[in-house]
């Protein structure tokens, strides 16, 4: 049978590629969810030259027309989440009600932006000098380009393209390749907004051609990325040499302590969702779990009933709580991390056998490592599946101290019924996130969003923070 081929959008066009990839589901190998256009550095040119044509008509589009656009968009994605939602689930592997909750998180999020698009902040000042007036203006950054994770395959390009939009920025968009499917989807329904052709371009293809080529383009004044540390630096170098700005949201070793007085109900109920649910694929994701030595014992054995209960399974399958690995390369990596946690010297207390369902797929029963000290590679490096460790911390203290003792800083926790307990890890845990009594992963949609240290680069994203990416600020002195 002949499968369609979804092709690019460039300038207004959709355009077939040089070649073309495949997007199979992870819980069923085969199952073939779509074959997508890959575009050729000469595409990905085009695309840039479309964006920066389209560039000065949308920077002067008035805040009602950018509403109107991102308001609609938005709405179809709320009308369809059900849709996109299967389709989500089925390419990435994350269960459908928590792929439909993405959807519907996209569409608030281009809902929040329209509001924004109508909101852009300016300040008015009388200059020092007599008679001379000063306005702070906010314009548009210009052609950015988004460069998006398989993770979150809606959400994280709504929360990067739906800013860029609503400040008045063009946008060359790069899905990642395991999930090109979800982009589409809304670049399909972008396409469809209004707003000027070329005001948003999606390429699809490696981060070598691709990436590599819209990071370099001085055109592109601004890169947003999402996903590791090893191409956050080479967007981050390419981009400074050229002075160029760029925003990285990049890995986490996200720790969330259990401190003697939780309630370990809550403690159990926390920790599963945060380590494992989304299979642990989450930047946010609780993948170093402290309990301090009062509590240690009984957390870990209602941890190890709890997970060994997890429904792992097909990612549309209604009673599935945990879906496959996104991709071999991932399941690859979560077992070699298994084996050298346990080189190191922890004990694999439950979990971390490859599982055979129905369907053939990247199955893998979720692992707790105990008794893990944070010198090992498992507690400092990330790990991306659903792998968690346990550490005995002595005291408040010293959970502090280890809770803080890794590179990264995107998101903590703590689970305590102490309020002076709770303040204190919220004004010391060391983190752009910090969550009390609730999982390290789930963020809303409103608010800012990123990290400190080796997790994040340049402004935060989201909320009404996201306006210092997408724009740049104009001091205007006025003599009338
Ligand atoms: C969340 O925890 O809801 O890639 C969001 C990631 C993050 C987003 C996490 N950028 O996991």
């Amino acid at each position: 049978m002949q499968v369609q081929v979804r092709p690019n959008l460039i300038g207004g066009a959709w355009i077939d590629g040089a070649g073309t990839t495949d997007d199979r589901n992870p819980s069923d190998l085969s199952d073939l969810v779509g074959r997508f256009a890959v575009a050729d550095e000469a595409q990905v040119d085009a695309a840039i030259g479309a964006a920066a044509d389209a560039g000065p008509g949308w920077a002067a589009a008035t805040p009602q027309e950018r509403f109107t656009v991102l308001e609609r968009v938005g709405l179809e994605l709320a009308a369809r989440a059900d849709e996109l939602g299967e389709l989500l689930a089925r390419e990435e592997g994350k269960p459908r009600a928590e792929a439909v909750g993405e959807v519907q998180r996209a569409a608030m999020l281009f809902r929040f932006f329209a509001g924004e698009a109508l909101r852009i902040p300016g300040e008015h000042h009388r200059s020092v000098r007599p008679g001379v007036d000063v306005d702070v203006l906010r314009e548009p950054l210009g052609v950015v380009g988004i460069i998006t994770p398989w993770n979150f395959p809606i959400a994280i390009p709504a929360w990067k393209i739906a800013p860029a939009l609503a400040y008045g920025c063009t946008v060359v968009c790069k899905p990642a390749e395991l999930v090109p499917a979800s982009a589409w989807a809304l670049a399909d329904v972008l396409a469809r907004s209004g707003m000027p052709a070329g005001a948003f371009n999606l390429v699809v293809g490696p981060g070598r051609v691709v990436g590599e080529r819209i990071i370099a383009d001085p055109r592109v004044r601004g890169v947003s990325f999402t996903g590791s540390q090893a191409v956050g630096a080479r967007v981050a170098a390419v981009l400074a040499s050229r002075f160029g700005r760029y925003q990285l949201e990049m890995g986490g070793k996200n720790p969330l302590v259990i401190l003697d007085d939780a309630d370990l109900d809550v403690a159990v109920d926390v920790a599963t969702q945060g380590a494992f649910f989304q299979a642990g694929q989450r930047c946010t994701a609780s993948s170093r779990l402290i309990a301090t030595a009062g509590i240690h014992d009984r957390f870990v054995a209602a941890m190890v009933d709890r997970i060994a209960a997890l429904r792992v399974g097909h990612a549309l399958d209604a009673d599935t709580e945990i879906g496959p690995v996104v991709s071999e390369e991932q399941l690859t990596q979560d077992l070699e991390y298994l084996r050298v946690g346990v080189d190191e010297g922890s004990t694999l207390a439950v979990g971390g056998d490859r599982l055979v369902r129905g369907t053939d797929g990247y199955y893998l029963a979720p692992a707790l490592l105990v008794d893990s000290t944070n010198d090992m590679r498992v507690n400092r490096e990330e790990i991306f599946g659903p792998v968690a460790t346990v550490q005995r911390a002595e005291d408040p203290d010293h959970a502090l101290a280890l809770a803080n003792a890794t590179e990264f800083g995107l998101s903590a926790g703590v689970v305590t019924t102490s309020l002076r307990h709770a303040a204190r890890f919220r004004d010391e845990l060391q983190a752009g996130l910090v969550m009390v009594n609730l999982p390290t992963a789930g963020v809303d949609f409103h608010v800012p969003f990123g990290g400190t240290k080796g997790s994040s680069s340049g402004p935060r994203e989201q909320g009404r923070h996201a306006v210092e990416f997408y724009t740049t600020v104009k001091t205007a002195y006025v003599r009338p």
